[in-house]
Parts: C-alpha cells; structure tokens; sequence
C-alpha cells in the first residue's frame, strides 16, 4: 500500500521524494499568534479545554512552515486534570500536581476515570482537526508512556532527578508498578478512543525513561510500553506507533522489539550507527539538537544536512528534533529547517 503522505510513508519504511519532517512542540510559545491564543483562553489547560482554540494553535505552525504532519494540541498530564489530583502549569516552573501519589492509601483513592467522558473535549479537539487538515497532512495522536506520567503523579512537580519516584521504586516496587498497571489501562483506553475520533497516528513520549539503569528499564518502563502497544495493534493492526525516548541510546534494540514502527532518537545518538543497530525493523525520527537553533543559518543547514548523511539513502526516516522546540527561538530559523530538509 501506497500513502499520499510523505510522513506515512516513511513510518511504513516506504521510499518519499524527501524526508518528512515535524517538530516537537511545533506549537508552542515561540509562536507570537501562539502566546496571543493562550492568552485568549486564559491558561495553558484552558487551551487545551476549548477545541477551537486547541483546534487553533495546533494549525498555527502548518501555515507557517511546510510540515509534513500536525500533532495534537493537549498535553501528556491531562489524565492527572481528569484523576482530579490538581494539575496547574505553573509559568515559571511547569506542572505542578497538589495531591502526588505516594501510598497504598493515595493509589486506592485514585478514581476510574473514562476518558471518553472525562476527556471529552481532547477527542472533540481531534474531529475538528481531521475537518480542517488536508488529506496528505496526518494528525499524531498522543500520551505519556506510564512511567513518564507516573513521574510526574509520584513527584508532584517536574525536577531533573525524580528522587522521590526512583525513592518509591526501591522502597515500594509493588506500589509503583500497581500505579504503573493502572496508567497502562488508562493509556490504551485514552489512545483508542483518539483513533476512534481520527488521529492516524500515535506517539508515545517516555522522555524519562533515560532516568532508569538497563534492567530496571525493561521492568517499570518498556514492560508497560509493550503491553500498551500489544493492546494498540490488537485493535488496530495498520496504525503506525512511534516511541519516543530521551537518553535511551542503551536501549535501542529493546525498543525496536516492542512492535512500535518507530523510534524517537534524541540527538546524543548519532542516527545513522542508531539505523545500523536496529536495521530495518523500525523508521527511525529525529534527532537534530533544539540548541543548534540558536546558530546562524549556515551552522543550521550544516547539522541538518550532517544527520541526512549520517542516516543515509535509506527509506524509513521522519527528520525531527532530539526534544521539543525552545521556547524563545527565531520562528526564522524553523522554516530554514524544515525548507532545508525538503531541499534533501
Ligand atoms: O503555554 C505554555 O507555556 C505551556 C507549555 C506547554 C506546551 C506547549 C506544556 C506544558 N505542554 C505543551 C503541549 C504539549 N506537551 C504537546 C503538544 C504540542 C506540540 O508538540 O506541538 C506535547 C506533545 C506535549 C508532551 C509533553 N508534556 C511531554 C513529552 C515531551 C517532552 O517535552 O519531553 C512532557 C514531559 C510534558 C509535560 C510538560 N507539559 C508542559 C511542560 C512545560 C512540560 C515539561 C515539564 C518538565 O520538563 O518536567
């Protein structure tokens, strides 16, 4: 089978004229008309809670720059917001959640929450979009792998070590992967149901399973990522899923054997000894440094067209950034970087 879309086809390992190419955070603050949207809402979660104006800010970038695929607006935490546990996104410091899970008590108090229901407007988002995107611009789905939004459950609050998450793996492993059992069955649900309303594809960000040694990995992060893609591809054999890591060069070839179509690199990988390491199996996405967008022009058309030779001439590769976009670059430089792609 043949896709009219350059990003579809490069996740089914199919040849394209030239790379596909989206952007983590493609929408976001760096976006003047963003900001201005947001400020319309009132607050990053109202945003996410109205769909027109989620419908808004995530067509935003696609007029700007020629993507060659949207990405919902909305947010990993947003399951937290319908747990009832007290999300803010606090300007200065990121998420916040009040009431962080810790104990027996705290996971016994967590309600059933039905996504359909309770994120009602994240699926009425997804049906405006598949509306107003055109046919050969698809629209990715998403969610938090379960360890990476436990991170932040356990935590409270994003930090760069997650001590009070890693304290909660040693000193109460059983209570950890009951919580992480509880996010694998919310996650399939939540994930199903934005097929059901049109996205046609998924990705899954476990941005921080790099946190984690080997076996401890493939036993509170991958194990939970392969039951979740199992579930997906039982229900939907043909949908693309990618999997997004940071730090998890270690874990290359575990991850390209949990059935997932592709691998989110961040860019201390060099992407093509990543190619090398997983073959075929996967298509691989990624992984330019977001701060080599605060260089000149040239420097920038450098490092893109060094990880197009680095790839190579093979099919199989979505040009991404290594994490999201900053949010105080030049939208200049992100139409240099998606036309330089495109030129190969
Ligand atoms: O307006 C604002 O300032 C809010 C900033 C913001 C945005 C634009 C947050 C708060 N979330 C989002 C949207 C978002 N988040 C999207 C859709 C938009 C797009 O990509 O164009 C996606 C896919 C996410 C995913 C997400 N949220 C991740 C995984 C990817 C990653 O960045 O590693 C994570 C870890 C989050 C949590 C989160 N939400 C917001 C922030 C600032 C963070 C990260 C905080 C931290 O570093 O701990």
């Amino acid at each position: 089978m043949t896709h009219s879309s350059r990003f579809l086809s490069a996740l089914a390992r199919q040849p394209v004229d030239c790379p596909p190419v989206w952007l983590m955070r493609q929408a976001g603050r760096y976006l003047p008309e963003y900001r201005a949207t947001r400020e319309q809402a009132g607050s990053f979660l109202q945003l996410c809670k109205t769909p027109e104006l989620a419908c808004e800010v995530t067509l935003q970038p696609l007029r700007r720059f020629d993507l060659d695929a949207a990405i919902l607006f909305a947010d990993i935490l947003l399951i937290a917001d319908a747990m009832g546990l007290g999300l803010q996104m606090v300007e200065t410091q990121g998420p916040v959640i009040t009431q962080p899970i810790r104990s027996a008590k705290d996971l016994a108090n967590l309600p059933h929450i039905h996504p359909e229901h309770d994120l009602a407007y994240v699926y009425q988002t997804i049906r405006l979009l598949r509306k107003e995107l055109p046919s050969h611009i698809p629209l990715i789905g998403f969610a938090g792998s379960p360890w990476t939004v436990a991170a932040y459950l356990v935590e409270g609050r994003g930090t760069k070590e997650f001590y009070a998450l890693r304290g909660l793996m040693y000193g109460q492993p059983d209570l950890l992967h009951a919580l992480l059992h509880y996010l694998t069955e919310v996650t399939v649900t939540y994930l199903s149901a934005q097929v059901k309303a049109g996205a046609q594809a998924l990705m899954l960000f476990d941005t921080w399973g790099g946190l984690l040694n080997p076996v401890h990995y493939l036993a509170f992060s991958l194990e939970y990522v392969r039951q979740i893609t199992h579930a997906l591809k039982a229900l939907y054999p043909s949908l693309p899923l990618i999997l997004y890591s940071k730090n998890g060069a270690a874990s290359l070839e575990a991850r390209a054997g949990t059935g997932v179509d592709a691998l989110g690199l961040d860019w201390t990988v060099d992407i093509g000894h990543a190619r090398q390491r997983v073959g075929q199996r996967v298509a691989l996405q990624g992984n330019l440094d977001p701060g080599v967008l605060y260089s000149s022009p040239e420097t920038l058309r450098k490092e893109i067209r060094a990880i197009l030779s680095s790839f190579g001439p093979y099919p199989g590769h979505i040009f991404n950034l290594g994490h999201g976009i900053p949010l105080d670059v030049p939208p200049d430089n992100i139409k240099i970087l998606v036309d330089t792609v495109h030129e190969g």
